[in-house]
């Protein structure tokens, strides 16, 4: 049996990108393997590294886990849990700190973006907080983590350090893969391709909010940057906003890129933008609709308890093991 795993920072509204990336990804991952264990959290350890807004983050926290039953999560089939419920990820997160090295952390994109920006008054969490993510992951054994192609630097640091201390010690951490998506594995900001579509971003036409208004979404799409040359086709380097809408089309409608552009091979941008923004409109619709049910059921919060039961007996075994194997503490 294996062990699937994945996290969600609650750091803005859920876009269009996280979903295709990573929720959507999540949910047929576990409909595909009947047999495997899946694991998935909120990270809102993660997402303090940066300042929150106190009750927009509980409800955030709150809807990323809704979000993912409506999209389908089978809550009997996954351990659903809160990152900061469960203390030793805190713990083993300190742990792997002494096995990461400076110059790793140093390495990281989302730092050396953040460093790039000047953003000014960055928290020391922010930079170890691959450290944190390593522990996420190695705490539960995981075989697997299905990230957006963004997060597979974390994830290879992750191996690093798992590897780093197995070499050190004995063969203690499983070193999990990444799964990446072959389409949709970094959707762009609809007003700069040039740019992942990221749910903190300032600018709110560049991303889809899963709970923005439809009409909003539409909107959004129909003005979505793109190029003058007029044609339909896949050309990342060239059209790279026509590439994006295209990889977005191909993942909801669930046909290949190249059958798309074959439908619109006589056809303008207009077309193309007026028809992908119904099957974003209709597809983010449904899911509004079952994200509605599942917070008026009112089982949420006993869904969350379990799994933080389920989550917090696994991880104290590990880390209790691990604090051992380092020589912490009086127990051999
Ligand atoms: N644009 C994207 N395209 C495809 N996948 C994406 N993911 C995020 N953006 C895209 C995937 O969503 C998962 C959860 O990401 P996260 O919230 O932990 O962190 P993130 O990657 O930093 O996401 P955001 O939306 O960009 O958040 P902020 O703005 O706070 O930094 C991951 O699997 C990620 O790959």
């Amino acid at each position: 049996m294996k062990r699937i795993l994945s996290g969600i920072k609650p750091t803005g509204e859920l876009t269009l990108g996280n979903y295709i990336g990573a929720i959507k990804r999540f949910v047929e991952l576990q409909q595909s393997m009947p047999e495997d264990e899946f694991y998935l959290f909120i990270a809102d350890l993660h997402a303090i590294t940066v300042p929150q807004d106190t009750t927009e983050l509980r409800r955030r926290t709150r809807d990323i886990a809704a979000m993912y039953i409506a999209a389908g999560l089978d809550p009997e089939r996954t351990v659903l849990f809160i990152q900061s419920e469960v203390k030793e990820h805190a713990e083993l997160g300190y742990l792997l700190q002494c096995y990461t090295h400076m110059g790793e952390l140093e390495r990281m994109t989302q730092y050396k973006d953040k460093i790039k920006k000047g953003e000014s008054n960055l928290t020391s969490a922010l930079f170890t907080y691959p450290a944190l993510m390593a522990a996420d992951i190695l705490i539960y054994d995981a075989d697997y983590v299905p990230v957006g192609d963004d997060q597979k630097q974390h994830v290879e640091l992750t191996r690093d350090i798992a590897t780093r201390f197995n070499n050190r010690y004995r063969d203690f951490f499983r070193v999990p893969e990444p799964i990446i998506p072959k389409v949709g594995a970094r959707i762009m900001d609809l007003q700069d391709p040039s740019k992942k579509m990221s749910k903190s971003d300032d600018n709110s036409k560049g991303y889809i909010a899963l709970l923005d208004d439809l009409q909003v979404i539409k909107k959004k799409i129909k003005s979505a940057v793109t190029d003058s040359l007029g044609i339909v086709q896949y050309d990342p380097d060239n059209q790279p906003g026509i590439a994006n809408l295209l990889s977005i089309y191909s993942v909801l409608s669930e046909k290949s890129i190249d059958d798309i552009v074959l439908d619109y091979a006589s056809k303008g941008y207009a077309d193309f933008k007026n028809d992908l923004a119904e099957l974003v409109a209709e597809k983010i619709g449904e899911l509004q609709k079952k994200y509605n049910e599942v917070i008026q059921s009112g089982t949420l919060d006993s869904i969350l308890d379990k799994g933080k039961e389920t989550a917090s007996r696994v991880a104290y075994r590990k880390v209790e093991k691990c604090k051992q194997i380092i020589g912490l503490g009086r127990k051999r």
